[in-house]
């Protein structure tokens, strides 16, 4: 082969390499939020480097030093290995654009202060799960450049195995939100996916009410963040069997290719019915059946049957486990995930709460609660949540359960040599959900103690994701600095468009490496022992780059929380 045609083959190879991967190189030198901060929150920087001077923060627009931070003493993050050192410049309160230098030189991305500077971010996080929706076309006019054809109507789904179902055996279950980067729906995840949305509705409401997202429901009566989630709750009640359980999931039998959802013309299915999935199922119509009332009795109504209905079905099989039928490969919310007490817990709170029946209080009362922040596989923490505002003998002990935790992530916080609330078990797939869901956490402590500690806390998890971490990126597609180029998520793949669609929050960096394959696409970007390094942009990566709705609805609610929160409502 001539020199030409082997500089021909290394422009190709660089190319192709540049097209899947996002090679993020970190900004000025320092790690920060990259969005900003409200004009009272705590505001901090990361620094690596050896100066001895103090921190300045200028006014870009004056270019006056408005104020200086002494840089601590280094220490080492045990999960990058990095000495890093961190300014804390709080003090800045007043709205602007600023950035920060050190011996004259800068060293951080611009650093901006104002009270609404979550608010695109919040509301792109939450449009994202329109984008998401099955069984309709996204028109321009709400999608943007990002509109799309119908897929999936899922009006005639079959059952799998076929074998255990009468030939022809179909049932009609459209709508609902894809689960994440492919177009599986599936229903444990819509559990605290959908639950997380409506808290902060519940906190929130009146701010809530106003706020529009451009949907086409948009002109009705009911708030759109309610419209944008009925559309997920009409699918989860086609998925509710005569009998009152629940099917555990609706996807093809094997993942599709990486095409638009109208390409993807494979048969779909329904399998099992599981308890994990019917409890889902019963807490989240209970929530729903208080929350709906004012806007749809009727809904409301049928909601609350339903999930008694699901509740009593679990009470007769009570662990009926998911277990992956020969030949498919989707999904499965299990392993991870052997026990139904956590989502009995959780459904039987949610049923005291709509219904105040003592047969519901007499169930939470049996299991205890336990301190471990919320994920698809342990659900427990969100009765504590519910029964932390109810009020009683069991909203006390559900009270002292958040604030054991809250004080446990927020005492990490303050020791953490990044002033994070992250916890070496927190490196998992979909971790940054995990340090979403730690704020979350935090926030419910705020609200119950009004103590600053959590909310500075809370903080730290969203500045974390939006930039103030070791890659020095955020993980919102579309908003930062740095973002992720090329997520695994097969519309943002499949479109002919550059940009990801907005406001997806990636998974995020653990060691797992569940997506390197010999020889594969996926090459090892693993660096042993530093978890929060473990990440790559690029499409190969569903371990660390794919987007899910379990992963965007804390992100919902951080961002959203802290919005309201910058313009003085409080729950
Ligand atoms: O529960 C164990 C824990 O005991 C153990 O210490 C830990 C470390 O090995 O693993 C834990 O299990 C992990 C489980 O998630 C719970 O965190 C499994 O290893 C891990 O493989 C599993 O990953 C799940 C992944 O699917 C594969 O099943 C993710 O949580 C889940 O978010 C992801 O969900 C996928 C859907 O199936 C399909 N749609 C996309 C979506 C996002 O990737
Ligand atoms: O795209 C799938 C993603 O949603 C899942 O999280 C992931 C793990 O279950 O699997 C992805 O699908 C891949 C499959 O597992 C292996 N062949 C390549 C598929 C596309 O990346």
């Amino acid at each position: 082969m001539n020199f030409t045609s082997l500089l021909l083959v290394a422009i190709m190879v660089t190319a192709a390499f540049a097209q899947n991967h996002g090679t993020q190189i970190g900004g000025f030198g320092s790690n920060l939020n990259q969005l900003g901060f409200g004009e009272k929150a705590k505001k901090v920087l990361v620094y690596k480097g050896i100066e001895t001077a103090d921190v300045e923060i200028r006014d870009l627009t004056t270019e006056k030093t408005v104020l200086t931070a002494k840089l601590s003493d280094a220490e080492v993050w045990e999960f990058s290995g990095e000495s890093v050192r961190k300014a804390d410049f709080s003090g800045l309160n007043k709205a602007g654009v600023y950035a920060a230098y050190l011996g004259g030189r800068r060293i951080s991305d611009n650093i901006v202060v104002n009270n609404n500077v979550y608010k695109d971010l919040f509301e792109a996080s939450l449009k994202w799960f329109y984008y998401q929706r099955s069984s309709t076309a996204l028109p321009s006019q709400y999608a943007g450049k990002w509109a799309r054809a119908a897929g999936h109507p899922d009006t005639k789904v079959s059952f799998y195995p076929p074998s255990e179902k009468p030939e022809n055996w179909t049932i009609s279950s459209p709508k609902g939100w894809y689960d994440a980067g492919d177009y599986g729906k599936y229903i444990v995840n819509s559990g605290i996916s959908v639950f997380t949305i409506l808290e902060l509705y519940e906190h929130f409401p009146n701010a809530l009410k106003k706020f529009s997202l451009n949907i086409p429901e948009s002109k009705s009566k009911t708030p759109d963040i309610l419209e944008e989630v009925r559309w997920n709750l009409d699918w989860m009640l086609t998925m509710q069997d005569s009998d009152g359980g629940v099917y555990h999931k609706l996807t093809t039998v094997r993942f599709s290719g990486h095409d638009m959802p109208e390409t993807d013309l494979a048969e779909r299915v329904v399998v099992m019915k599981t308890t994990a999935a019917t409890l889902n199922f019963a807490a989240i119509l209970a929530q729903a059946s208080r929350i709906y009332k004012p806007f749809d009795a009727a809904f409301s109504q049928k909601a609350l049957a339903a999930a008694e209905k699901a509740f009593d079905w679990s009470r007769k099989n009570p662990v009926i486990l998911f277990k992956q039928p020969d030949g498919m490969n989707t999904g499965q919310y299990n392993p991870g995930d052997e026990t139904a007490k956590d989502e009995t817990l959780w459904a039987a709170t949610e049923l005291y709460a709509a219904t105040k029946k003592k047969e519901y209080l007499d169930v939470v009362s049996s299991i205890p609660f336990t301190s471990n922040s919320p994920w698809w596989g342990d659900v427990n923490f969100l009765a504590v949540y519910r029964m932390a505002g109810l009020g009683g003998t069991v909203s006390k002990a559900a009270r002292d359960t958040l604030l054991g935790l809250a004080n446990f992530i927020a005492e990490t916080t303050e020791k953490s040599p990044y002033e994070l609330p992250v916890m070496k078990w927190n490196f998992v797939w979909g971790s940054n959900s995990a340090v979403a869901n730690n704020g979350i956490v935090l926030l419910h402590a705020y609200y119950l103690t009004k103590n600053v500690k959590y909310l500075n806390a809370a903080q730290r998890a969203l500045d974390y994701l939006l930039g103030a971490n070791p890659l020095s990126m955020s993980f919102v597609t579309g908003y930062g600095n740095r973002t992720p180029a090329f997520p695994h998520h097969r519309p943002s793949e499949g479109d002919e468009i550059t940009d990801p669609v907005p406001g997806m929050l990636v998974g995020g960096p653990h060691e797992g490496g569940q997506d390197i394959k010999p020889n594969g696409r996926c090459d090892d970007y693993l660096q042993k022992g530093k978890p929060a390094l473990c990440y790559v942009d690029d499409v190969c990566s569903y371990a660390t780059n794919e987007v899910a709705i379990n992963w965007n609805a804390p992100l919902v609610y951080l961002s959203g929380a802290l919005h309201f929160l910058n313009l003085g409502e409080f729950p």
